[in-house]
C-alpha cells in the first residue's frame, strides 16, 4: 500500500465506525411494540371512500382497528348488533371494536351508502 491507499483506508473506516455507531444507537428508541394489552387482530384503513380491506378474519376475542387515512371523515356502523357503532371518525383518527362471539358481521358507512364491510369472526381454534 502506498501512503494514498493507506490514508483512503483509514477514511473509509472512519466513515464504516461512525455509521455503524449512528445505527446501534438509533436502534434504541424502537422497542416500544409490546405493551398494549388488547392484541389488534386486524386493522382496516379507511382510504378512498373505501374500506381497505373491505373483509377480513378473525378469530373469537379479536379486536379490529379502523384507521382513517381519508380527507373525509367517516364511521363504521354494525347492522347487528347496533351498538357498535364507532360516531364520528374524523380523518387521522382510529376506532377500536373487539369481538367476543363468533359471526359475521356486516357494516357501512353512515354518511356514504357505498361503502360496505364485513368482519368474520371465527371460534378459537
Ligand atoms: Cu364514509
Amino acid at each position: 500500500m502506498n501512503r494514498t491507499r493507506v490514508r483512503r483506508f483509514f477514511g473509509i473506516t472512519l466513515f464504516a465506525l461512525v455509521a455503524l455507531a449512528a445505527t446501534s444507537c438509533g436502534t434504541n428508541s424502537t422497542t416500544s411494540s409490546g405493551d398494549n394489552p388488547s392484541a389488534i387482530a386486524a386493522t382496516i384503513h379507511i382510504a378512498d371512500g373505501k374500506f381497505e380491506p373491505r373483509e377480513i378474519d378473525i378469530v373469537v376475542g379479536g379486536s379490529v382497528m379502523w384507521i382513517n387515512d381519508d380527507v373525509a371523515s367517516h364511521n363504521v356502523k354494525f347492522l347487528e348488533p347496533s351498538t357498535f357503532n364507532s360516531g364520528v371518525i374524523k380523518p387521522a383518527a382510529t376506532w377500536i371494536q373487539t369481538f367476543t362471539s363468533a359471526g359475521n358481521y356486516d357494516y357501512y358507512c353512515d354518511f356514504h351508502n357505498s361503502m360496505k364491510g364485513s368482519v368474520v369472526v371465527r371460534p378459537a381454534p
